[in-house]
């Protein structure tokens, strides 16, 4: 019954929303570029009520230009369009009503609908203590208004406006004239609006989002229709264990370039052994059809942390070069050098020349720095190597969760959340289930955390052509985004998909086989959470092996006799199995802050301790076998879940609480994470590490 309900509604809006979107699309053209690709001819049979595909027909995706993380320098202003907005949250029964009623044309205050006040970035949901708001299902709008100052278009300058993410689909009207569109969460998008904003005068930027998921988006869920005690209503359910938060999660900002300008940026770096630095670099350049390419070049300058000059090059091919670093500082990962995270500061400069030769009358066209972290990377069947030395990464996976802003940016939780990091000693994080923001990751790189580097897709199940596309195209933005940092260390395609499924392996052939192909020398892994691993259809096609495993919780739950052995055995069964690396992606059990039991009891605070050190006698074994090459703790913090009877105000696996605060486990984790950077790479241990018990002289 619930099924079939699901599937009317979603004929419903997938009737309405094709004519939104062709409505919508002939306005969008112009801004964003074609069309989303379509499945021609798709080869398809079914068998045994799982239907199997190809794939063959699924055209890679275009790939993405543009989007360098907006900085300020002297040819570019960056204004934030953070703050307080206007939402208006749209009938759950009726998510197209804005567009009916053309709620982009004016001010939304004019429709007469309630109007929330509504901080940007912040999840909408748990801002306020509107339960309505809080399981909104469908669309919500958001407004504001903003200045462009006339000088903007007496400088010639571009205007581009920035999203840095936003949940999940999204429609962009500047003063009621549609400028894009973009569906995925956790990744920016942007679009120019030079031609749409009035200069010297206001503005006004209205955006439908909508927070529905389904069989085709990353990651999946569906809309159900349920009797209520009202008639009925809208249900969005899905799989995954978090809270699907929505609204505009990461900052928004307005920034301008010259007219030409320079679009994108790729860096390849390397550390030769007599510590001579290699930086390769490719640019991408807007509007360079103007440019007479004899008289112009580049001046590329790498500043270290004291703001020296480094190296420098004057480059006359000015899209593509190498800068070489003599006396590189290399990136090391924190405790495993005295100075982790090393970042140089790189800067383009395009310069037209012009005067004479005896007087010169240079032009700088445009200029954009971005930081830099120098460092080799590599891998093969036995392990993962940073400047040549094995790593074994001891770290979480995490979640992208706070009280009251949800998934919103917080930069002040980001600091703590970096701070903890450092406190505990773990050297590395999975952005477990979805790309982090791109603050975190810059953090990342200065803090030398490494970072396994997941896209959306988490427990991924009907295989269908278009949701392949859909995850090409994911990965694509994401590694486009952040190929550039030092920290990213692996590319992760997904977490727990139901790799039992037989369509699972052509699927997961075609997309490793699509990602390899622009991983930006990296690997590929995914969490797999199937209990025999020759019955995973996609781990053959990745570089690490990754598993998640819940020993003494999910399995033999209350038996912490039952640790060792069985994790022993079952990582040796994943490398015996597809001999390569392998890594623990989740181990761990819930845990309620202060309740304390001995012995040691499920959900204690006594039981997360020895559940740990029951883990890390397996792993200490593993590690003398060198493929295994690293244990990550499900989670760094608690984190809110959908209601469900398996989950007491959320997921409480976290080592911090929701707050950030140490549970007992963190303690015991830390002495462990030091100890292991102490045993590894000679690191010191912190001086508060122990406490004092008594002279044992
Ligand atoms: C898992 C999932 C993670 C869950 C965790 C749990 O395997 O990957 O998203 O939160 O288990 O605690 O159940």
């Amino acid at each position: 019954m619930r099924a079939v309900e699901a599937q009317n509604y979603s004929a419903i809006m997938q009737t309405s929303t094709c004519f939104l979107i062709t409505f919508l699309s002939c306005c969008i053209l112009a801004a964003v570029g074609s069309c989303p690709k379509e499945f021609a001819n798709l080869e398809e049979s079914t068998i045994a009520h799982e239907n199997i595909y190809t794939y063959s027909n699924v055209k890679p995706p275009n790939p993405t230009v543009g989007l360098l993380y907006p900085r300020e320098s002297n040819t570019r202003e960056v204004r934030s369009l953070d703050g307080i907005w206007n939402l208006l949250r749209s009938n759950a029964s009726d998510p197209l009503q804005g567009i009916r009623e053309k709620w982009y044309k004016q001010n939304i205050r004019a429709t007469n609908h309630e109007i929330t006040l509504m901080p940007v970035p912040a999840s909408y949901n748990d801002v306020t203590v509107d339960q309505r708001l809080r399981d909104h299902v469908g669309t919500v709008w958001y407004e504001r208004h903003f200045f462009v100052p006339s000088r903007w278009r007496k400088d010639r300058m571009r205007v581009w406006l920035r999203f840095g993410s936003i949940h999940y689909e999204a429609i962009v009207w500047i003063n009621g004239q549609t400028t894009m569109r973009h569906s995925f969460g956790h990744l920016p998008f942007e679009v120019e609006i030079s031609s749409y904003v009035n200069y010297g005068s206001e503005n006004r930027i209205t955006i439908m989002v909508d927070n529905r998921l389904n069989n085709r988006t990353i990651p999946q869920g569906q809309v159900v229709k349920q009797v209520n005690d009202n008639g009925f209503a809208y249900i969005q359910t899905y799989t995954f264990d978090f809270f699907n938060y929505a609204g505009i999660h990461r900052s928004v900002h307005l920034y301008t370039t010259p007219p030409t300008y320079i679009s994108d940026v790729e860096l390849k770096t390397q550390v030769s052994r007599n510590q001579i630095g290699r930086i390769d670099y490719r640019l991408w350049l807007g509007n360079a059809e103007v440019l007479n390419v004899k008289s112009t070049h580049v001046l590329v300058e790498l500043l270290d942390k004291n703001g020296n000059v480094a190296a420098h090059q004057i480059n006359r091919d000015i899209r593509n070069g190498t800068l070489l670093v003599p006396n590189v500082k290399p990136w090391w990962p924190y405790l495993m050098n005295p100075d982790p995270g090393y970042m140089y500061t790189l800067e383009f400069q395009l310069i037209a020349e012009g005067g004479t030769e005896a007087e010169p009358n240079n032009e700088l066209l445009d200029a954009y720095r971005l930081p830099v972290g120098i460092r080799n990377l590599s891998w093969d069947k036995d392990g993962l190597f940073l400047n040549n030395k094995p790593l074994y990464l001891r770290g979480f996976g995490r979640h992208e969760d706070s009280d009251i802003r949800g998934k919103g940016l917080d930069n002040a939780l980001l600091t703590r959340d970096f701070s903890l990091l450092r406190w505990v000693g773990a050297n590395a994080y999975r952005t477990s289930h979805y790309p982090y923001s791109e603050e975190s990751m810059q953090f990342a790189d200065q803090h030398g955390i490494m970072i396994i580097d997941e896209c959306a897709s988490v427990n991924t199940d009907l295989f269908e052509p278009e949701l392949l596309l859909n995850h090409m195209s994911y990965l694509e933005q994401l590694i486009h985004r952040d190929r550039n940092h030092a920290s990213v260390i692996a590319w992760s395609i997904a977490n727990e998909p139901r790799t039992k499924k037989k369509a699972a392996e052509a699927y997961f052939g075609a997309l490793a086989n699509y990602t390899r192909g622009i991983a930006q020398g990296r690997p590929l892994t995914a969490a797999s959470n199937v209990d025999k691993p020759s019955e995973c259809m996609m781990s053959q096609f990745l570089d690490i092996i990754g598993f998640n495993r819940y020993n003494a919780w999910y399995h033999n739950a209350g038996r912490t006799d039952m640790i060792v052995q069985p994790m022993y055995d079952e990582a040796k069964n994943w490398r015996d199995r597809y001999k390569k690396p392998v890594i623990l992606f989740e181990y761990g059990g819930d845990t309620i802050e202060g309740y304390h039991t001995l012995p040691a009891f499920i959900w204690s605070e006594e039981y997360q301790t020895t559940l740990f050190s029951k883990h890390f006698r397996a792993f200490d074994r593993l590690r003398e076998l060198k493929w295994f090459i690293g244990e990550f703790v499900w989670n760094f913090a608690d984190f809110k879940t959908e209601q469900a009877f398996t989950r007491v105000g959320g997921n409480k696996k976290g080592v911090f609480t929701r707050n950030r605060q140490p549970k007992d486990a963190a303690h015991l984790l830390r002495k462990r994470y030091h100890a292991l950077a102490l045993k590894l790479d000679n690191a010191s241990l912190p001086a508060d590490l122990f406490d004092y018990i008594i002279d044992w002289n």
